[in-house]
């Protein structure tokens, strides 16, 4: 019965702590948007979506930590001026709670380009380019926890 009981309580602590885990996200104020005076307005509108903040910081990506941060693209043409770009000035990390966390937050950035951007989403509003494009997004459960981690310790998120 002993057995039985503490595991159940393993197996719902492991249940918790995956579900957790599915409703986080990472984002970056890119620094276009930072500059241009823009972070509080899209804080804004990232918190009346619905997403918690569970860390947040202001700071600035050696160009050689932006080559980190974007080592998938590293094959890609416009990977060099990314990591110029993103290292250009300050940017604003952040990890967000959510339901749904990782999907809602694509649909509220919308797309890479803004010029294909639903109206209302916060690239259309604030991108500048397909690059300059106002902020980050994680695209799936996996990336959101390596990329909350590249920024914020355990002692960090709340
Ligand atoms: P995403 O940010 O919408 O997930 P990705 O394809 O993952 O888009 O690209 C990462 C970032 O690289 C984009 O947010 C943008 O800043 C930049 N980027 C993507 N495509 C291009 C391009 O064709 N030219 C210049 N920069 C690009
Ligand atoms: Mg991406």
């Amino acid at each position: 019965m002993i057995f039985g009981a503490n595991f159940a309580a393993e197996t719902s602590k492991s249940f918790i702590f995956t579900d957790m885990a599915t409703n986080r996200t990472f984002t970056m104020i890119k620094p276009d948007a930072y500059l241009a005076g823009n972070s509080g307005a899209i804080t804004k509108m990232i918190e009346e979506a619905g997403f918690r903040l569970v860390a947040v910081k202001l700071t600035k990506l050696s160009a050689e930590r932006a080559g980190q941060f974007y080592e998938v693209h590293r094959e890609r043409s416009f990977y060099g001026e990314l990591c110029a770009y993103m290292s250009s000035g300050p940017v604003v990390a952040m990890i967000l709670e959510k339901d749904n966390a990782v999907a809602d937050f694509r649909t509220l950035i919308g797309a890479t380009n803004p010029a294909n951007a639903e109206p209302g989403t916060i690239r259309k509003l604030f991108a500048k380019s397909i690059e300059a494009n106002a902020v980050h997004g994680s695209d799936s459960d996996e990336n959101a926890a390596i990329e909350g981690s590249f920024f914020f310790s355990g002692t960090e998120q709340f």
